[in-house]
């Protein structure tokens, strides 16, 4: 006999965290205000991490868990959601043991010994579709492909021989004007190394450009940035250290003392081109965007001036004081013969979860969005930053209701930047279930264009992505920049 299944008394798994643990199928969602814009057709996916079974432990952190992928499919002014599991290696040997045979998070020696060489990649971090492709995607696994209309796993990819590296980042670009597709890999030749590989693919998925060098030490990479020109890839000191990992310890740890180090990697150079810069400890999940003005390169990142995930203590085990996040934009001048950069806050309410307009991803742009955090009760916001006039613009879902990341989708494939919706995933709290609310992105404050009730809650999600209707069979994003786009001198 198993053990009976039971999830450890702990935050994480209690409430809106308690594990959901299921796969459902509904389709013509009910409309419960307002009326699905015409002209809104394709599917919003969305990743997230769910608990398929207990760990054992109780030092689960949010960020682990099994990928549960979730799509919204919007079609003739209705709205089906799906929602399955990502088949990964892990998930089907539990599946067959019907009980958790991984520990702690990303340490492989916390494993139970009949698991040794099956990879603990939980696929739970975003949706990328590139080339015809829809891929599930953890930052220490390769990606698994997921089947664009039923989410069956397909399997895990090394892009048909073309990645190298052990893993592939879980915050890939693609480009929706050229199509290209920008990735990386961190501790890219296995856990503990310092090794970075950036790859670039061209609108067919074939890989046109790779490039390795070393980060100075085994950072956590979670999420990078992208300008015409450059790649922006910022290393903060959360560290692997592999003598603590092997000893049961925690992935990372918080290096006060250390530098923040930010490469600048040539988009279609090489090695030789990699600028660096450096300044005090800080850390940051998520980048907005970065775009580059004359010799000045700026990245705008929701930074903390300390350690993101108090979660990861430092290496004699002190657990540091949670800090809030800030829009902050971190600006590199590359006509300057020092490696100092510039920082300058962008907006005085905390903010996580940023994204913009993404055909204005690594080019000159005015409109942001992100999570806001502005009252007390746990609840959060949707706000969008004009970044020419710093003005706020917000719309919030209720007492004690919160939001996930937001996903912008234009009116027309070659709209003006910001004219169109944003998609965003609400959780009513008190009423233990979810609504997909879509939002005026030129009007937040005044509230909801539609309300898409979901019966059953969206427990987590980190990332996704819009595929239009003629994507999914062309496999190529038909946008261009709208009128009046400021581009780079
Ligand atoms: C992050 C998220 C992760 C992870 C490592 O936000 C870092 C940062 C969702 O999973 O595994
Ligand atoms: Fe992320």
């Amino acid at each position: 006999m198993t053990q009976p299944i039971r999830f450890p008394e702990i935050q994480l798994y209690s409430g809106w965290g308690e594990p959901m643990r299921t796969e459902c199928t509904i389709d013509a969602l009910e409309i419960v205000q307002g009326e699905i814009p015409a002209g809104l057709e394709g599917t919003l996916y969305r990743n997230g991490a769910d608990r398929q079974y207990p760990s054992g432990r109780d030092d689960d952190i949010f960020i682990d868990g099994e990928g549960m992928f979730h799509m919204f499919r919007f079609g003739g002014g209705q709205v089906d959601y799906k929602c399955r599991w990502v088949r990964t290696a892990r998930f089907e040997v539990q599946e067959q043991a019907r009980r958790g045979l991984f520990g702690r998070y990303r340490n492989t020696f916390t494993n139970d010994p009949s698991v040794q060489g099956v990879h603990m990649g939980t696929a739970n971090t975003t949706a990328m579709f590139h080339a015809g492709h829809l891929y599930a995607l953890k930052e220490d696994d390769l990606p698994y492909e997921v089947d664009p209309d039923t989410l069956a796993t397909i399997g895990r990819t090394d892009m048909q021989g073309q990645i190298g590296a052990t893993r592939f980042t879980a915050h890939p670009k693609v480009d929706p004007i050229s199509n290209e597709l920008l990735g990386f890999a961190y501790q890219a030749r296995g856990d503990g190394t310092k090794d970075i590989a950036y790859y670039l693919f061209d609108k067919d998925g074939r890989k046109i450009k790779e490039i390795w060098f070393e980060m100075p030490y085994a950072a956590c990479v979670h999420d990078f940035a992208v300008t015409d020109e450059w790649i922006v890839l910022p290393f903060f000191p959360l560290i692997t250290d592999m003598d603590a990992v092997k000893a049961g310890g925690s992935f990372f740890q918080w290096h006060p003392d250390e530098e923040t180090v930010i490469a600048l990697v040539p988009r279609y150079g090489d090695a030789e081109g990699i600028r660096w810069f450096r300044g005090p400890a800080t850390s940051a999940g998520h980048m907005m965007n970065a775009y580059r003005d004359g010799s000045k390169i700026h990245l705008d990142v929701c930074l903390y001036e300390g350690n993101c995930f108090p979660f990861f203590t430092t290496p004699s085990g002190e657990t540091t004081e949670p800090v809030p996040p800030f829009l902050t934009r971190i600006t590199m001048d590359l006509s300057r013969n020092d490696d100092a950069f510039g920082k300058r806050r962008l907006c005085n309410v905390p903010s996580e979860m940023p994204r913009t307009d993404d055909r204005y991803q690594g080019r000159p742009y005015r409109q942001g969005y992100m999570i806001v955090y502005r009252s007390a009760d746990g609840s959060s916001s949707i706000g969008r930053i004009d970044q020419e006039t710093g003005a706020l613009d917000v719309w919030s879902p209720g007492p004690g209701d919160t939001v996930q990341e937001c996903q912008f989708v234009p009116r027309t494939p070659d709209s003006p930047e910001g004219d169109g919706w944003l998609l965003v995933p609400v959780g009513r709290v008190s009423k233990v279930r979810s609504d997909l609310v879509i939002l005026d992105a030129q009007n937040l404050a005044a509230g909801p264009v539609a309300t898409v009730k979901l019966p059953v809650r969206v427990r987590s999600t980190f990332h996704g992505t819009w595929v239009p209707a003629d994507t999914l069979k062309t496999g190529l994003y038909p946008y261009s920049l709208g009128a009046g786009t400021a581009q780079p001198s």
